[in-house]
């Protein structure tokens, strides 16, 4: 990590997100994720570097969480630190082509919040040619299988971050393969493996974003 990634990468496990966040009082007026990113980008550092650190600031503030020494309001300030990273690294993932290879509806599944790999994906997978139709959180089956009747022959991506919303995605899955059993349907987030994936009959499994559009780009029809 070069100096400016490691000052990211704080910031986000601090939920600093700018110079006027007034969190973390030993971090005020100082500068925060916003602008060490765009310092970042201006000196030329690859993106794919910045937002590795990002993760890594995620996977600590995670950890502490489970070892209950932050609590939720930290982990939503992390996350607001990192969205402000993101929005820097937005026009690179999203600089592809432009003629859209086929339609992705997207969503992480009923009763679960979490967005930011969610948004990662819809990032690459558009800067890599696909339509996007991002449905949000916490969205319900019949959200999805509404999706899937306004955009005939799209392929559908579930993201769950909750061991407990995992049964959740298999109940959409299979709700989806019960109306619609010609839709593809991929599946992704942190407490999926590709077994757990198979188990719930979906046809494929994206570890991240760049693995999600080669699956998506070997599909496409
Ligand atoms: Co929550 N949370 N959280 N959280 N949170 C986790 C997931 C947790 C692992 C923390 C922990 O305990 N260590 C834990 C889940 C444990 C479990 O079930 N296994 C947890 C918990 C318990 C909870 C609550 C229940 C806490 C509570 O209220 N007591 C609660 C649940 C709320 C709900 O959803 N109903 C909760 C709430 C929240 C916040 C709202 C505060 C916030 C989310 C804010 C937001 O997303 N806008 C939050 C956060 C930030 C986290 C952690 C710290 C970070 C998640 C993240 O953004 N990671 C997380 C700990 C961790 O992940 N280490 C944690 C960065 C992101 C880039 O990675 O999302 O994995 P990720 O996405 C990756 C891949 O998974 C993949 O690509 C992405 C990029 O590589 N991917 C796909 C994702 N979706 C895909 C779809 C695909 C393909 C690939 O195809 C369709």
């Amino acid at each position: 990590m070069s100096a400016l990634t490691d000052k990211i990468s704080l910031c986000v496990e601090k939920g600093k997100a700018d110079k006027t966040s007034p969190y973390p009082p030993d971090l005020m007026n100082q500068d925060g994720a916003d602008e060490y990113a765009r310092a970042a980008i201006e000196a030329g550092e690859s993106p794919d570097e910045i937002l590795a650190a990002c993760n890594t600031a995620m996977e600590r503030i995670g950890d502490r969480f489970s070892r209950n020494e932050v609590f939720v309001p930290e982990l939503l300030m992390a996350a607001r630190a990192m969205n402000a990273v993101m929005e820097h690294l937005k026009p690179f993932f999203q600089a592809g082509n432009i003629k859209t290879k086929g339609t992705f509806v997207l969503g992480t599944v009923a009763g679960d919040l979490h967005d930011i790999g969610k948004n990662l994906v819809a990032m690459v997978v558009e800067g890599n040619g696909w339509q996007v139709i991002d449905l949000g959180v916490d969205v319900k089956a019949d959200r999805f299988l509404k999706a899937i009747e306004e955009n005939p022959g799209c392929v559908v991506g579930l993201s769950a971050l909750l061991t407990t919303t995992m049964a959740n995605m298999a109940a959409t899955l299979k709700s989806i393969k019960t109306s619609h059993p010609e839709t593809l349907v991929l599946v992704g987030g942190a407490p999926l493996t590709r077994k757990a994936a198979e188990e719930m009959g979906a046809d494929g499994y994206g570890n991240d974003p760049h693995e999600t559009v080669k699956l998506l780009n070997s599909l496409a029809r």
